[in-house]
């Protein structure tokens, strides 16, 4: 009989310990009310973040896509082979299959997702079309501390596309950074896409595309909270309001009452006046020279930046120090 060698591993980083209904209802007593962009990842608004990144005016997954696929070959080259690459968020691990195509020689492949059965399902399918490639999945909030698997290889490289970091707070940043550099060591490296300033017409139009997709996802969150947290919001009176704030950087977003109301959740009850938000995500931008600026300060060496004509969106490449 044949016997099949097994180039998939299963691994629990860390359990998911946040309690969702504290975090929210303190978020929703707090002034200005606030909720983190983390809980806009249910099912729903999986589907419908998928469908933003496939909008005209959503431009920051195309262009990355176009970048990763333009430099490849030089990607491959700075993460070197005898590299582990791991992958932050790796969702359905669709970005990672672009670099995979110019590392044929890559031994060791480690995403890592908070949604476990996903993830799973994902790198089995990986495992299956790469049969070379080890594929140690592990089961994370990478945020937080998590237990890494025993590797081969030498040296460590993280993957982070996305622009996730832009969603960051700036203190959030530095201390993932910090983290992320420690888990690397020294000589490790970071590949990570960045979204860059521009033109404030174009950073409004992608956070309100005329489908109103991007409304939808904004809005899902409510429907989260009635189904989740007994909460009773009423979709129809709150606003989806997004707009790039230039003195911060960042494209705010916000659910706007728009009638003074009482909601209910749980057992709590939360008081809106008629144009009170909940400010919902800010999704940072970055001049080159501030990423680097930043990055240089949480321990790392800028060492190449790749970025698509309009100069719209970056690709860096960082090595701890
Ligand atoms: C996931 N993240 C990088 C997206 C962004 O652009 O900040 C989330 C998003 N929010 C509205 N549209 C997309």
């Amino acid at each position: 009989m044949k016997t099949v060698k097994q180039n998939v591993h299963y691994h629990i980083g860390n359990e998911n310990e946040t309690d969702m209904y504290s975090e929210i209802l303190n978020g929703l007593k707090s002034m200005p009310k606030s909720i983190s962009p983390k809980y806009f990842y249910d099912k729903k608004g999986s589907e419908l973040f998928e469908a933003i990144t496939m909008l005209r005016e959503y431009y920051p997954t195309r262009t990355e896509l176009f970048i990763l696929n333009k430099y490849k070959y030089e990607m491959a080259d700075a993460v070197g082979t005898d590299s582990a690459l791991i992958e932050f968020g790796s969702g359905s691990s669709e970005k990672v299959r672009t670099l995979l195509e110019a590392m044929s020689d890559l031994k060791e492949y480690v995403p890592i997702d908070i949604s476990k059965d996903f993830l799973y399902q994902s790198a089995r399918a990986l495992s299956i079309e790469y049969p070379d490639l080890n594929v140690h999945a592990v089961s994370a909030d990478y945020t937080a501390e998590f237990e890494m698997p025993k590797l081969d290889s030498k040296r460590k490289v993280v993957f982070f596309p996305g622009s996730t970091i832009g969603n960051f707070e700036p203190h959030e940043m530095g201390k993932f950074l910090k983290q992320t550099a420690e888990l690397l060591r020294p000589g490790g490296g970071l590949l990570i896409g960045v979204d860059l300033k521009k033109d404030h017409a174009v950073l409004n139009a992608a956070y309100n595309d005329k489908k109103g997709i991007t409304r939808d996802f904004n809005k899902n969150l409510l429907n989260r909270l009635n189904r989740e947290l007994l909460a009773n919001f009423k979709l129809e009176e709150f606003s989806h309001h997004a707009f790039y704030h230039a003195e911060k950087g960042r494209v705010e977003m916000h659910l706007v009452s728009l009638k003074d109301q009482m909601i209910t959740i749980g057992n709590e009850e939360i008081a809106f006046e008629e144009g009170e938000t909940i400010h919902t995500e800010n999704s940072y931008k970055f001049t080159i020279e501030e990423f680097h600026e930043i990055a240089g300060l949480c321990g790392f060496t800028p060492k190449k930046v790749w970025c698509d004509e309009k100069r719209w969106f970056s690709m860096h490449f960082l090595e701890v120090r």
